[in-house]
Order: C-alpha cells, then structure tokens, then sequence
C-alpha cells in the first residue's frame, strides 16, 4: 500500500482547509464510483488526492512549469482554473513517483475531460463535479446519472460547464472546445 497519510499531509500543506476538505470528499466519491464500476480504488483514491495539488499555486509557478515542461501555453492565459490540472499531473510524477500513466492523465484531464478518457479519468472527473459538498443547480441530476452512467454523467458535465461559462461571461479554453466537440460527435 502506498503512504496515503503521508501524500495527504503533503496535500494539505498545498491548500486552505476547505479545499483539502474538498479533495477528501472527491477521493470518498471516488473511491464510491471505482467500486460501482470496476476502477481501481487504490488508483482512483491517488488520483482523488492529488487532483488539486497545485490549484491554489500562484500564478508565477503554473505558468513556469507550464513554459519548462512543454505544456500548452495557451493555458497560461486561463490561470489557474486550466493551469492546475496538468500542473498537478507534473507534481504527482515528479514529487511523488507516480508512474501510472492511468492516474496522470486523470489528473491532467480533471478539469476539461479528455476527448477519450480512461476509467480511472472519468471517475476522477465526475467525483470531482459531484462529491458531497457540491451544491450547484444540476448537481441532483449530475448525481443521478453517476449511477446509471459514466458515459452519460461526463457528457452531462461537459455541456454543462460549457454553458455555465458562456453565462458568466467567461472566455472558454480551446482544450474545452475540442472535448466538448469530440463527445457531442461521438454521441450523435
Ligand atoms: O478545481 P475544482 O474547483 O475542484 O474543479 P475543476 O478543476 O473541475 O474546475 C475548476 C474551474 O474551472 C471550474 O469552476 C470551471 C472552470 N473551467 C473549466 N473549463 C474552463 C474553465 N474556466 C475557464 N475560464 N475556461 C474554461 O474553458
Ligand atoms: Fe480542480
Ligand atoms: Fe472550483
Ligand atoms: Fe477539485
């Protein structure tokens, strides 16, 4: 077994209170889902726990990993919301030797999906858009789905995200675009 107690101290460390509460009630939720659909719980619990590691990184420091590590620097101008997720992936490798590409690529897509993604990617990305403490409109209908559904419950947060940031004014990553196009093409 893996140091769970030790990555969460390090986890805690990275975040305010309420947010590491948060990571908590992702890894719970999917810890829940990996049982209900035959995910590995101790990948999906891994994976939960370090989703966030970097969200609360300052601006600076996303954008320099992002620039040293290749990543995709039109990110740079979403800040942190865009950044933190494959930042976090980053981290998770190179501060804790996680190898599992499984688990990176999770991590990596928690925010904007992926055009495919892996058990352990969709699992991670609905627990995190419905854990416990969530309490936006949609998030029952975004609950009931998770038990029907992978598939259907990803497709649903995907749409809706969408929405939600042409409502608030907010400019959508391209990354967002793609993903949203790839499942409304695969679904028709
Ligand atoms: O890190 P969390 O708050 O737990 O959750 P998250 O990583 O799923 O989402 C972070 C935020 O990112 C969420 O409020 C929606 C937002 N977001 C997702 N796609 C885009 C985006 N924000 C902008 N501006 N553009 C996007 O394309
Ligand atoms: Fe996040
Ligand atoms: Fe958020
Ligand atoms: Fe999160």
């Amino acid at each position: 077994n893996w140091a769970r107690e030790a990555v969460l101290a390090e986890v805690e460390k990275q975040m305010k209170p309420s947010r590491f509460q948060h990571v908590l009630r992702v890894e719970a939720c999917a810890i829940r889902l990996a049982e209900k659909y035959g995910a590995s719980l101790e990948a999906c619990s891994l994976a939960a726990i370090l989703h966030d590691y970097a969200k609360e990184h300052d601006a600076q420091s996303l954008k320099a990993i992002v620039l040293s590590q290749g990543m995709d620097r039109e990110m740079i101008g979403y800040g942190s919301e865009i950044m933190h997720g494959p930042v976090g992936a980053y981290y998770a490798e190179t501060l804790f030797g996680i190898t599992d590409e499984a688990i990176l690529e999770a991590i990596r897509q928690h925010t904007i999906g992926g055009e495919t993604m892996t058990l352990i990617g969709k699992v991670l990305f609905i627990a995190d858009y419905i854990e416990s403490g969530r309490t936006f409109k949609g998030v029952d209908e975004a609950r009931r789905l998770a038990e029907i559904s992978l598939e259907e419950a990803a497709y649903f947060k995907i749409e809706k995200t969408i929405i939600h940031l042409v409502k608030k004014e907010l400019p959508i990553y391209p990354g967002t675009i793609y993903v949203y196009n790839s499942w409304i093409q695969r679904k028709v």
